[in-house]
């Protein structure tokens, strides 16, 4: 990460009046939530995420999609938020209109202070009825879960007694409408997009950075690995997240703070 690149985006996000922060797994990695791509550990290590994340899944076996959607949700609630989901906060408070988008199910943007961030995917804190859709209680806290997991039976609606499932968008499922135009909006009317830890692979969200391309804005990838998204970034920043958004929050306005 060169500081020429990290001065160069410093401007643009001074510069800004409309920004979007794009977020993926990578985010939250510091905050030691595994991404998508590191290989699944304890019981789920003989599956892959992808699989695991289907409607397919959830029906032939829902105990161990249940278990799986326990254990990281205790994973996520055992977490703390890390510099870089606080510097994305700092962003959103100091360009005039900003919009935090994330593909990622945990609440760490929320907790460090983001406002309302859209969940093209949705939130592990969600759960509802798999018939119905009717809203379930979300499980407060950590659940006992053990490190290597284990198959939970989901609970069962009280209205229609079906089994709840995760309030997440499963592969095949259509994303939430609402929060899918907000982010395309977003993306077609902002000046500088920050794609943060994303490989830029699931669609439609790998979208997104691509419409505020399309539509002329400047954007910025953070990310220490090469991604489909180089091919579209004004600026690439090779690097962690926690490290470089810090860097570039001190680089934007440390020195209007000073005068
Ligand atoms: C749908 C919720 C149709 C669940 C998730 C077009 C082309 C090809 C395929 C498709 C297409 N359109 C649709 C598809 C199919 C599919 C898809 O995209 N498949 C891909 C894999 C080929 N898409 C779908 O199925 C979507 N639905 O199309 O429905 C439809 C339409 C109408 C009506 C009915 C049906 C739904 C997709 C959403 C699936 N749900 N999550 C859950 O979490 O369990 S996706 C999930 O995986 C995440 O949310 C995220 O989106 C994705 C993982 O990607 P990333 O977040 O980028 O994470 P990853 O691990 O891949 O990479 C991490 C990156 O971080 C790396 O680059 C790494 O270098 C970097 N990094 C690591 N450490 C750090 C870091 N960066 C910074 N700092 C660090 N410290
Ligand atoms: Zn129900």
């Amino acid at each position: 990460m060169t500081n020429q690149g990290v001065r160069e985006a410093a401007d643009l996000l001074r510069r800004a009046r409309r920004a979007v922060v794009f977020s993926g797994a990578g985010m939250s990695a510091e905050s030691g939530v595994p991404t998508f791509r590191d290989a699944l550990t304890g019981l789920w290590q003989q599956f892959d995420a992808q699989a695991l994340a289907t409607p397919q899944a959830f029906h032939d076996d829902p105990a161990l999609v249940w278990g799986w959607y326990e254990w990281r949700r205790t994973a996520v609630a055992r977490a703390r938020p890390n510099a870089g989901h606080v510097a994305v906060a700092a962003i959103e408070a100091r360009v005039p209109h900003a919009v935090v988008v994330t593909q990622n199910v945990d609440d760490l943007h929320e907790r460090a202070g983001s406002v309302d961030p859209v969940h093209l995917h949705g939130s592990l804190f969600a759960p509802r009825c798999s018939a119905c859709a009717r809203p379930a209680r979300a499980a407060d806290g950590p659940g006992e879960e053990p490190t290597d997991g284990r198959r939970v039976t989901p609970p069962s609606c009280g209205h229609c007694s079906a089994p709840i499932r995760p309030g997440v968008v499963w592969f095949g499922e259509a994303l939430p409408e609402d929060a899918l135009d907000t982010a395309v909006d977003a993306a077609s009317s902002c000046d500088v997009l920050l794609t943060v830890g994303t490989s830029g692979l699931v669609y439609p969200a790998a979208e997104i950075p691509q419409v505020a391309a399309r539509f002329g804005a400047a954007v910025i990838q953070v990310n220490p690995q090469e991604t489909p998204l180089d091919a579209v970034a004004a600026v690439n920043l090779r690097g962690p997240a926690a490290e470089v958004l810090p860097a570039l929050v001190r680089a934007a306005w440390e020195a209007e703070d000073r005068a």
